[in-house]
C-alpha cells in the first residue's frame, strides 16, 4: 500500500521538476559548472553560452527513444526488413547515378567503394530525405544532463557541437539532427564532424547537411581513417554442421574478428575457400525461419565503428550488395 505521505512527496517533487523544466537548464548547478568549464577551456563568453543553453529544452521523447534503439529492440529478421526495402534499394541506385563522379573520386582518394558510401547514406537518412527533426542543442542538452547512463559521452559531444558551430559560423540553435544529435546525410555526431568531415568539393566549407559531395567525401574519410581495407570479403554466409555449445558461445561475442578461419572450421563451421589464417567473428542472426550464420572480416568491424551494432553493419553490407545487383540490371 502506498502511504499518503509518499504520494504527497511524489506529487510535490513532480511539481517541482515541472517547474525546473519549464525554467530551462540554467537553474541547474551542474549546468552552471559546465558553463564555467567551457568558458575556461574554450574561451566562450558567458553571455553567448547562456543564450544558447537557456533556449535548450529538455525532451522526454528523446530520452525514451534513447532507451529503445532499433538495434536492441529488433532481431535481424525485423531489422533487415526496415533497411533492405525496395525504396532504399532503388533510391540507392538513383543516388549512385546522380553522384557517380563524386563516388568514384572518393573511391580513388580514400579506397572506399561506392556501394559502401551509398549504403551508409541510405541506411542513415534515406539518401538525405530523413536527416532528423530535433534541434541538436535540445538533444545534446537533454542527453548530457538528463540521461545519466551516457551523460559524460553526451557532455563531450555537446562541447564538440558548440565548438563546431563556432568554427563553421553556424547558429547552434539552428542546427537540426537526430535524437542523438547526429547531423546531415551521413548523420555525423559533432566529434565525428570535427574529426572526419571534409570539404570534398573544395568550396571552402564542410557542408554535410546540404552538399552531397562533402557528405560522400566525409563518409569515405571516416571509413578510411577507421582502417577500411577494401578487401574482397566483408562478411560471408556460412553453414554449420551442428549448433554446438562451443559455437553458440563464440557467436555474437564481439564486434572484433578474433578467431582464425581455421579455428572456426574446427568448431564445425563450413568455410570452403576462405583463407585459414584470416581473422573473423561469427555472427548468428535471427532469420525468418532458421538462424543464419555469417563470418565477419576486418571491414565488417570497420562498419561497426560507424554504429556499434552487428545488425547495423549487416544491413549496410547487404543494402550495398542489393544496390549493386539492381544497378547491374538497370544500368546494364
Ligand atoms: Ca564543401
Amino acid at each position: 500500500m502506498v502511504k499518503l505521505s509518499t504520494l504527497l512527496t511524489l506529487t510535490v517533487s513532480m511539481f517541482f521538476s515541472a517547474i525546473v523544466n519549464a525554467d530551462s537548464y540554467l537553474k541547474r548547478e551542474e549546468v552552471d559548472a559546465y558553463i564555467d568549464e567551457l568558458i575556461q577551456q574554450h574561451q566562450f563568453s558567458r553571455q553567448e553560452l547562456e543564450e544558447v543553453l537557456m533556449a535548450a529544452e529538455r525532451r522526454q521523447d528523446i530520452i525514451d527513444l534513447m532507451r529503445r534503439p532499433a538495434e536492441r529492440r529488433l532481431n535481424w529478421h525485423e531489422y533487415s526488413k526496415i533497411f533492405l526495402d525496395e525504396q532504399r534499394i532503388s533510391g540507392g541506385v538513383e543516388f549512385w547515378r546522380q553522384n557517380q563522379a563524386s563516388l568514384e573520386r572518393a573511391q580513388r582518394e580514400y579506397g572506399v567503394a561506392p556501394e559502401v558510401i551509398v549504403a551508409i547514406i541510405g541506411v542513415e537518412t534515406r539518401y538525405g530525405r530523413v536527416t532528423g527533426r530535433h534541434r541538436v542543442v535540445d538533444a545534446l542538452m537533454t542527453l548530457a544532463f538528463d540521461y545519466p547512463p551516457r551523460a559524460s559521452f553526451f557532455r563531450k559531444e555537446l562541447t564538440q557541437f558548440l565548438l563546431l558551430a563556432r568554427e563553421e559560423g553556424k547558429s547552434p540553435l539552428g542546427l537540426m539532427g537526430s535524437y542523438a544529435g547526429a547531423m546531415g546525410y551521413g548523420q555525423f555526431i559533432p566529434s565525428s564532424f570535427r574529426n572526419y568531415a571534409v570539404d570534398f568539393d573544395q568550396d571552402g566549407v564542410r557542408d554535410i547537411w546540404r552538399n552531397r559531395d562533402d557528405a560522400i567525401g566525409s563518409v569515405a574519410n571516416y571509413f578510411s581513417r577507421h582502417g577500411w581495407r577494401g578487401a574482397a570479403e566483408v562478411t560471408v554466409p556460412v553453414r554449420v554442421k551442428a549448433e554446438t555449445e562451443q559455437l553458440l558461445a563464440i557467436a555474437n561475442e564481439s564486434l572484433r574478428p578474433t578467431h582464425s578461419v581455421a579455428e572456426i572450421a574446427q568448431m564445425g563451421v563450413i568455410v570452403d575457400g576462405l583463407d585459414p589464417d584470416a581473422k573473423v567473428l561469427l555472427l548468428r542472426l535471427a532469420g525468418g525461419e532458421a538462424p543464419e550464420y555469417w563470418l565477419g572480416f576486418d571491414d565488417f568491424y570497420v562498419i561497426t565503428r560507424y554504429n556499434h551494432s552487428r545488425l547495423y553493419a549487416m544491413a549496410v553490407y547487404q543494402l550495398g550488395q542489393e544496390i549493386i545487383k539492381r544497378r547491374k540490371r538497370t544500368v546494364g
